[in-house]
């Protein structure tokens, strides 16, 4: 019988590191035979949740939909490796819940470093305004309770970060 597959959900403050980790990730189980898909923020928000805004309603909703497809993947068998700020608990936990197979891997970074980086200009924005309801400036960021995996990524190594979560989904694998 064919193995259920696993959601793995990278969740953080923007330019902690969750797509380059993300990415990292699927190339790495690729290279070892799994099917993998990958549904990052971006992507996903200019196909399955177009039109979406950032209110705590629309984030929710778009977060709902990532959930709703990955589901449909991890019980396929697929690894679906998911890159999303997803600010909110109550959803993250609920989509946890519905898929089961889910390794939670907080990317976390503290603002002051990923306002440095920078890397697409958008904090500088929304320090002078013009983006409204960015996390972390003007909008919330609830930091995972229990997650299973934590990326320190001002701290530690992006080969460190990618090790502890491929450490954790064999660890799953195995069990
Ligand atoms: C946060 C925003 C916002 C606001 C645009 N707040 O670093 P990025 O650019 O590439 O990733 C961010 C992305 C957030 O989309 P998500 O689908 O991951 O968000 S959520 O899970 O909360 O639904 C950022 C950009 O979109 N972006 N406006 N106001 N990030």
């Amino acid at each position: 019988m064919e193995k259920f597959g696993t959601t793995i959900w990278f969740t953080g403050l923007s330019g902690a590191g969750k797509t380059t980790i993300g990415s990292q990730v699927a190339k790495e189980l690729r290279d070892r035979q799994y099917k993998v898909e990958v549904l990052d923020g971006d992507i996903v928000r200019e196909n399955l949740t177009k039109g979406l805004g950032f209110s705590r309603e629309d984030r929710d909703e778009n977060i709902r939909r990532i959930g709703f497809v990955a589901n449909l993947l991890t019980r396929n068998g697929v690894v679906v490796i998911v890159s999303a700020i997803s600010p909110y608990n109550e959803i993250r936990q609920h989509i946890k819940e519905t898929i089961g197979n889910f390794i939670e891997v907080f990317v976390n970074s503290p603002l002051s470093v990923c306002e440095a980086r920078d890397v697409k200009g958008l904090y500088k924005r929304a320090r002078a305004g013009e983006i409204k309801n960015f996390t972390g400036i003007d909008d919330p960021y609830e930091a995972p309770i229990d997650p299973e995996v934590e990326c320190r990524t001002d701290q530690e190594t992006e080969a460190q970060s990618i090790a502890k979560v491929i450490a954790k989904f064999e660890e799953l694998q195995a069990q």
